[in-house]
């Protein structure tokens, strides 16, 4: 299971979030009357139960009872727009909302606080822990459904790849409600009976400061490319990142010239690896090689990888040319998409093997070379993913739009920028500057296009398909 009581209860534990900190002794009393709260309502093991996972301790406190209950925690952005908002709750039906805005449509209910329940060793690993909701090309986010192996199995891998010991202090500013904060950056320090802190917001001064009692850093691309801006006059910023004993990154391919600024600016590598909300972490380059720019690692340990062809034929070439798509078996494997047996099917096979869509090559020992993805309408924005067709729908739900077409593009700092061509209907009024503020108010803040375009037509084939590629280009 990924959390038990004595991981809890090893000396030096601390869990700080924003101006907030607790013992294990502390967490572990709170986590056991939220359950007690919950176990009155009669959710018990096996339940969904939602969190406003809104980067509060109140938020920590109950993804971690929910981890140590056998509940599998659904938790929230709370900065979803009320469409994508109502399907998740619709598709994920959790019992409960933790945490949430008196106005939710759900059962909700503040952080518990009765008679504290007895928290006994579940046997059982393949109870989900957590629903986690990922976009798709098109269509709503599906939620992956993760189990308690899935998550124990892949930190305890995590653990021997950077040596990370109940010695390790961590710091991370990543949002709780995706695998990078929640299952790595607050389940896996905790496991290791280590201290955490968690700000709730990126800035990189509260970084520098924090960095003083941290010895390892997880951040997205975004965020080391911040730190590295901020660095050129920053010197403190430089000393806090030098002490660190490891800085990770993930999320999104971190470009050569981040990797290289990092490294002259504080004397210190990042070390990539890889991972997706389905399969949580599957390589990475570990603490005792070092740094390796433009590569992701080799597989973890337990942990298959192999390349296939566009057949999903093995390409056993280990020769750091030839490329194919990632392909995934191990006890990181989620156990499917809720509710989607289609969608399950069509990312996985018969043997076990979770297709993950994006294409490598792999060097002759095994660290893979992430070079781009199959879909070139899901889009990576700051570590966030995003459909294409999530932002054209939103768009089209817009009175004054006619047609719409979204893509990303290279960015310097979000790695990809969400960007929008639109065709108005000229009898509808509207400023195309309120567009973002639109597609926010449907499904999420990060999903809004950072530019609108306005045109008399989109480019289209002859067979009436829109030319994604002309946008922007003349
Ligand atoms: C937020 N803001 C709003 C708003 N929501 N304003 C109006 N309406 C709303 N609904 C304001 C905030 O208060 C803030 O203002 C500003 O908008 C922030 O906007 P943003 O677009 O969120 O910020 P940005 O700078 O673009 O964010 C960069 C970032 C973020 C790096 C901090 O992208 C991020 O947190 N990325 C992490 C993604 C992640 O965790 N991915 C893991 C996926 S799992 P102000 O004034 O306060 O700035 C995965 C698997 C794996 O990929 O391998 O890990
Ligand atoms: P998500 O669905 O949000 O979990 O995103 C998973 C995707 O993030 C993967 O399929 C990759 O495309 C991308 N990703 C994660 N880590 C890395 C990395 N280190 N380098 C390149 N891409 C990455």
């Amino acid at each position: 299971m990924p959390l038990t009581p004595e991981h809890l209860l090893r000396p030096g534990l601390t869990l700080r979030v924003g101006d907030d900190a607790l013992s294990g002794v502390a967490l572990l009393d709170a986590a056991r009357r939220h359950l007690g709260a919950l176990a009155a309502r009669g959710v018990t093991r096996g339940a969904r139960v939602g969190v406003w996972a809104d980067g509060s301790m109140q938020s920590a406190i109950s993804l971690v009872a929910h981890a140590l209950g056998g509940l599998a925690s659904v938790p929230l952005n709370p900065s979803m727009g009320a469409r994508e908002l109502a399907h998740v709750l619709a598709d994920a039906a959790p019992a409960v909302v933790v945490g949430a805005p008196s106005t939710l449509a759900a059962p909700s209910m503040p952080l518990g606080d009765e008679a504290p329940a007895r928290v006994t060793a579940l046997d059982d690993d393949a109870l989900p822990a957590l629903v986690l909701y990922t976009s798709g090309t098109t269509g709503a986010p599906k939620g992956a459904v993760l189990t308690r192996r899935n998550v124990a199995s892949n930190l305890d891998a995590l653990g021997s790849a950077w040596g990370w010991t109940a010695d390790d202090a961590l710091l991370h500013a990543l949002p709780l409600f995706h695998v990078h904060g929640l299952a790595l950056g607050l389940f896996g320090p905790l496991r290791r009976g280590a201290r955490v802190r968690v700000l709730p917001r990126f800035d990189p001064d509260a970084v520098t400061e924090a960095m003083a009692d941290a010895t390892m850093l997880f951040a997205v691309p975004t965020m080391y490319h911040r730190l590295g801006e901020h660095m050129d006059h920053a010197p403190s910023t430089r000393q806090a990142l030098a002490r660190a004993r490891v800085l990770v990154s993930g999320s999104a391919p971190l470009p050569q010239r981040e990797h290289a600024r990092i490294q002259r600016l504080t004397g210190r590598g990042v070390l990539e690896r890889y991972g997706l909300t389905e399969t949580l972490i599957n390589a990475g380059v570990r603490a005792s090689e070092g740094a390796r720019p433009g590569y992701v690692g080799a597989a973890l340990e337990g942990v298959s990888l192999r390349l296939v062809d566009d057949a999903r034929a093995p390409l056993e070439d280990r020769d750091d040319q030839t490329l194919g798509e990632v392909t995934v078996k191990g006890p990181n494997v989620f156990a499917g998409y809720l509710n989607r047996p289609d969608a399950t099917a069509a990312a996985t096979d018969a043997d076990g093997w979770f297709y993950t869509g994006d294409l490598a090559t792999q060097a002759p020992d095994g660290a893979l070379r992430i070079v781009g993805r199959r879909a070139t309408d899901l889009i990576k924005t700051g570590g966030f993913k995003v459909g294409a067709g999530e932002v054209e729908a939103a768009l089209l739900e817009h009175p004054a739009v006619r047609e719409a077409a979204v893509k990303a593009v290279a960015d310097d700092d979000l790695g990809e920028r969400i960007e929008a061509w639109v065709v108005l209907r000229p009898e509808v009024p509207c400023d195309p500057a309120s567009l973002p503020e639109h597609v926010a108010s449907l499904i999420a803040w990060h999903k809004r296009p950072r530019a609108v375009h306005t045109l008399d037509a989109l480019p289209r084939n002859a067979m009436g398909k829109v030319m994604k590629a002309l946008l922007g280009s003349a």
